[in-house]
């Protein structure tokens, strides 16, 4: 029997590191997504609403950008994402419980502006508290990059702009993530038991 959750040990080690190893591109589920198809409809739009979250393009004038790939931007200047003065904003009527968002398009510099950083942004959540992301942390592949609020955090704005003033500076953002509550935790360990115990008695 020993050996058996052992297998079972080794498994749910195995699946843990495999989600690491793609910890640096966006995963399909999302807590709020903008690549989905009810966002579709956000495309040369100033603002759009789903359910109780509006994203609006800044400054007024500006128009949305959206794709199932990359998620929401700002159109102009680039063909599409946040670059420039633009901001994109989005509003959440009654908050949720969040812990980090996915950035898209974050690339490394072929230009020489800013060789270091490459592609600079940050996000302003609840107008007090700013995160920074740089394309030398994203995955090279479509610039993917998770940027955590190191917990959960009850988001009600997030103002999402480019840093550093330059023109190249753009990047789109596919939607935030909710850490998993302690209930679905406590869930999956039960179901890790009972696997567990189903194996047990399937030897037998
Ligand atoms: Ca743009
Ligand atoms: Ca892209
Ligand atoms: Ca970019």
């Amino acid at each position: 029997m020993k050996k058996y959750l052992m297998v079972l040990m080794i498994a749910v080690c195995a699946l843990v590191v495999a989600g690491n190893a793609m910890a640096y591109i966006v995963p399909d589920d999302l807590a709020l997504d903008f690549r989905t198809t009810a966002w579709t409809g956000a495309y040369n739009n100033p603002f759009w609403t789903v359910g109780d979250v509006t994203a609006t393009a800044l400054p007024q004038g500006s128009l949305l950008f959206q794709a199932n790939d990359d998620g929401l931007g700002i159109l102009g200047g680039e063909p599409d994402e946040v670059d420039h003065e633009e901001q994109l904003s989005v509003v959440i009527n009654l908050g949720m419980s969040l812990s980090g968002v996915w950035i898209t398009d974050l690339f490394t510099r072929s230009d020489g502006a800013d060789p270091v950083n490459g592609e600079y942004g940050s996000v302003l959540i609840n107008g007090l508290d700013t995160y920074y992301f740089m394309g030398i942390n994203s995955d090279q592949g479509n610039g993917d990059q998770y940027v955590s609020f190191g917990g959960a955090k009850l988001v009600t704005s997030a103002l999402f702009q480019i840093e550093g003033g330059t023109n190249n500076n753009d990047f789109s953002v596919a939607g935030f993530t909710r850490v998993p509550e302690p209930a679905t935790m406590m869930l999956l360990g039960l179901g890790m038991l009972g696997l567990a115990g189903v194996w047990r008695k399937f030897k037998k």
